[in-house]
């Protein structure tokens, strides 16, 4: 049987996608035509934790897993708003909007749901949580020049804050890569009951 590929994240209220799709529109305008491959907007969710290929026999222990994860985990706000690009502005490969919590509770959830699966034999995280809400992948052809100005629009653009989220829950969302783009669809969703 073909494996699922499966991640872990928060979604988000539709107002706040409609918002990112217009920043998604604004940031187009400005960039090198064709550069960047904007994520589909009503996709667009804060990732925990990617999971990859899953034999699909594993998801009654991963369901089990997260399950006991969300009795313990309390809900958390978070701000969602400033733009910046993964690795850095000067070579960009990710386009993100940012995602900030002082209070700690959602980097919480976050090493909650990532020692949960690593005690389900999935490979710790090497690099530290940063949360952030991709809007768009610049395309492994575009020339320096090109990605030198994406990197431009984005440090030249002063957004702000979008809004506030209030999470209270989480899903383990199967993606299913297309030509058009990755099609999501949650097989699961936890209320944060701590
Ligand atoms: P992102 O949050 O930076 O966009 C589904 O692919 C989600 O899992 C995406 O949101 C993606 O990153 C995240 N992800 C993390 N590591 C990944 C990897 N190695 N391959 C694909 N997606 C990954």
């Amino acid at each position: 049987m073909e494996p699922l590929r499966l991640f872990i994240a928060i979604p988000l209220p539709e107002p706040l996608l409609r918002q990112m799709a217009q920043v998604q529109r604004a940031l187009e305008k400005q960039m090198p035509a064709g550069s960047v491959r904007w994520v589909n907007p009503e996709g667009i969710h804060l990732t925990l934790k990617f999971l990859g290929d899953t034999p699909e026999g594993k998801v009654p222990a991963i369901r089990d897993a997260l399950a006991a994860v969300a009795r313990r985990a309390v809900p958390c706000t978070f701000t969602v708003g400033d733009l910046g690009c993964f690795p850095n502005l000067r070579r960009p490969r990710v386009v993100w909007v940012g995602v900030q919590e002082p209070g700690g509770q959602l980097q919480a959830l976050q090493e909650a749901v990532e020692s949960a699966m690593v005690s389900l034999g999935y490979p710790r995280e090497g690099r530290k949580f940063s949360p952030h809400l991709t809007l768009g992948r610049v395309r492994d052809s575009v020339p320096s020049r090109d990605a030198a100005r994406i990197g431009e629009v984005v440090g030249a653009t002063a957004l702000g804050t979008l809004g506030e989220v209030r999470a209270d829950s989480f899903a383990l969302i199967r993606s299913v890569l297309k030509p058009t783009g990755a099609e999501y669809t949650p097989l699961a969703e936890f209320r944060l009951e701590g």
